[in-house]
């Protein structure tokens, strides 16, 4: 049992029951010309994170823990994209449109693959979900459930996007989640910053936060 010292208090967890889920750390929303970009974001802010991100999935892996990334993705028919999440706005491009990386958030493209930094390994998971919510349209319940996964530690982005969702669909499942703080970022510091305060406050009411330095050190 690893008692991790976390925000509001502390996250005890089993290593063999926790699995490290890396959200949409994908090129659409980290590198330029992506659907991060077309909606008029200044996309070097998620890079700033990628050396935490990198670290701590080094420490996770290094320690044997199970990992699961995940890609914000739809079909390239587009079927599993609601009408209104493409129509929404006026974006550069539309989910679907062809961009610099290839058709902005369709599976297979260039721009919707993972970051290579961080690029999964071979028996890591990699899940693609058309929804900001990893459960949203996905068989990620039944494949946690089925390994006996409790706990969940989320990184990746944007905080207040996929991260959060996300966390708060698992909270409602019943997993205990811990969001690392600075293996997480937003487009906006300020939406960042009220996330992680309203996911840890009335006592881990979505769950726990912790520094990526406190975790590493716990896992080695
Ligand atoms: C967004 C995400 N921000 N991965 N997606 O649209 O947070």
């Amino acid at each position: 049992m690893i008692r991790l010292a976390a925000t509001p208090f502390e996250y005890p967890f089993e290593l063999a029951h926790t699995a490290l889920v890396i959200i949409d750390m994908q090129r659409d929303f980290v590198e330029p010309g992506g659907f991060g970009e077309t909606l008029g974001n200044d996309v070097t802010r998620l890079q700033a994170i990628v050396p935490t991100v990198r670290r701590v999935l080094d420490a996770w892996r290094a320690a044997g823990g199970r990992v699961l990334h995940t890609r914000e993705a739809h079909a390239p028919d587009l079927s599993d994209c609601p009408p209104a999440k493409r129509l929404r706005g006026a974006p550069t491009l539309r989910i679907g449109d062809t961009g610099p990386m290839g058709r902005i958030l369709v599976a297979g493209e260039p721009g919707n693959q993972i970051i290579p930094e961080l690029a999964p390994r071979p028996g890591e998971w990699v899940i693609d979900k058309p929804g900001k919510g990893m459960f949203c349209g996905t068989q990620i319940d039944a494949l946690l459930r089925s390994h006996g996964i409790s706990h969940l530690v989320f990184m990746g982005v944007t905080t207040e996007v996929c991260v959060q969702t996300s966390m708060r669909e698992a909270n409602d499942r019943g997993y205990d989640c811990l969001v690392v703080e600075d293996g997480t970022e937003s487009y906006f510091p300020e939406f960042k910053t009220a996330t992680l305060a309203m996911l840890t406050a009335q006592g881990a009411i979505v769950g726990w936060s912790a520094p990526s330095a406190t975790l590493i050190a716990a896992l080695t």
